[in-house]
């Protein structure tokens, strides 16, 4: 059986370099590549990797070593398969071992100590999640099995195939953290004083997707007024009996946006889509399963309603009690998230005349709500007091042209202004 010594490889032109976490134990099975210290160099962790893979005979580092270049870390005992090509020594480093502890030291974080146990690492590595991309909820910013989850979940509800099709075709901004977007730090007490507040948790990780998707995706913004004086009528009527039957929950606009819109997307499924992962061909979806966007002291949640093409407005207002209740108590579940294929953001209860959302990607489009205006129309003789929903559809221009985004928001508004459309 023949042995290797394992040594500190070339991990950049450090001060000093201490040993804070030792990740591998004696008897410990490890897999080439997989982390076996965290040290911290001038004040950046950075894991080290294994060379090669094999069982761990003897540690010959501990915490708070100083460590420095081709130092012994540990002996391992080579797995059969391990070939001694790569001999572990720092000047003979292979190409893809060297450039994996350079991605580490890449994708340290300054700000950022990814305490993780080993089960959470491998878990992480499992699944292609690098540390830095995971906020930790545990005590001094662990990293928890749940956060690693969290992620997973978050990444494959929004973004599912996101990674495959549009960062293939693009080739750009793999998982971006948001810190990279910043350049040299200012001293700002140049200027005024200044405090530090973090980001939340969920800021954090629907920031790093809504930078993706807003750099990867041509977004095309398509806006226009709806009239929806009858359908405003109608609802305040109706909402009357409705309020006092089912509690506190309203019928409010955005319900019967959420269930015309389907209407809309079985006119137009390109919108109801999603792009393939050699981005040559869309996945059209036969199913209606709509995400609103919920704002909360916590930062923004997507929650989805399953096949609303199926449900009445009782039912979607009685779904967007509830789902938005529960992202106000961050009880939503996974399930609950997932799924969507078409999201609207309505921030027509509190104000603004028009935005442009950015796509929740792997979807296509979005459609944003703004709030509710009167503005006097021309009937023709005169001008009348209307009621006006500006509405703006963002959509993948990769996908839908800009003929038939207009299209489809001319036909959602002919449903919107006149709801017995939605009968024939
Ligand atoms: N125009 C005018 N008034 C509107 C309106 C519109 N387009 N949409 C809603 N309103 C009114 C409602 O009728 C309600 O009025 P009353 O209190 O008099 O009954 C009030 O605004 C508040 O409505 P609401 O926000 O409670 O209900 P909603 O169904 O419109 O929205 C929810 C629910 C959860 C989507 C919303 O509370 C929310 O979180 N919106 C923010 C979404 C967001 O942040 N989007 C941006 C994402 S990108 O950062």
């Amino acid at each position: 059986m023949s042995h290797i010594e394992i040594q500190i490889p070339n991990i950049g032109d450090f001060k000093e370099a201490e040993v804070i976490d030792c990740l591998v134990k004696i008897g410990d099975t490890i897999q080439v590549n997989q982390s076996i210290l965290t040290v911290k160099c001038d004040k950046v962790n950075i894991e080290i990797p294994s060379s090669h893979a094999g069982i761990v005979t003897e540690l010959k580092v501990n915490i708070g070593s100083k460590i420095v270049l081709g130092m012994p870390i540990m002996v391992l005992e080579l797995k059969n398969t391990t070939t001694l090509d790569a001999v572990s020594l720092p000047n003979n480093l292979s190409t893809s071992f060297e450039s994996s502890v350079v991605n580490n030291l890449v994708q340290s974080d300054v700000s950022h100590k990814f305490h993780a146990s080993p089960s959470v690492r491998k878990f992480a590595r499992e699944f292609g999640i690098k540390l830095h991309q995971v906020i930790g909820s545990g005590p001094k910013n662990r990293i928890l099995h749940k956060d690693v989850q969290m992620l997973l979940d978050v990444k494959s509800l929004n973004y599912q195939n996101f990674s495959n099709s549009q960062i293939k075709c693009h080739d750009m901004h793999k998982d971006t953290p948001l810190n990279q977007l910043s350049t040299q730090p200012i001293d700002l007490n140049k200027f005024g004083n200044s405090s530090l507040r973090s980001l939340s948790r969920i800021k954090k990780i629907s920031g790093n997707h809504l930078h993706q998707s807003w750099s990867n995706i041509p977004h095309v913004t398509q806006f226009n007024e709806i009239d929806v004086t009858d359908l405003e009528e109608f609802r305040k009527c109706s909402n009357q009996e409705y309020v006092i039957a089912q509690k506190s929950i309203k019928l409010t606009m955005l319900i019967f946006v959420i269930k015309a819109i389907v209407y809309a997307l079985q006119k137009f499924p390109e919108l109801n889509s999603e792009l393939d992962a050699a981005c040559e061909n869309i996945i059209l979806k036969h199913f209606y399963n709509i995400g609103f966007a919920v704002d909360t002291p916590h930062g923004l949640y997507v929650p989805v309603i399953k096949d609303v093409d199926k449900k009445s407005l009782s039912q979607i207002a009685v779904e967007v009690y509830g789902l938005s209740t529960k992202a106000y108590k961050s009880k939503l579940q996974s399930i609950d998230i997932r799924g969507g294929t078409f999201t609207i953001s309505s921030l027509g209860g509190i104000g603004g005349t028009a935005f442009t959302p950015i796509i929740n990607a792997p979807e296509v489009a979005i459609l944003g709500i703004s709030k509710l205006m009167i503005k006097p129309v021309w009937n023709g003789k005169n001008f009348l007091p209307r009621s006006i929903l500006p509405v703006s559809l963002a959509y993948d221009h990769r996908v839908i042209d800009g003929a038939l985004g207009a299209r489809f928001v001319v036909y959602l508004s002919s449903l919107l202004n006149d709801l017995r459309k939605l009968l024939l």
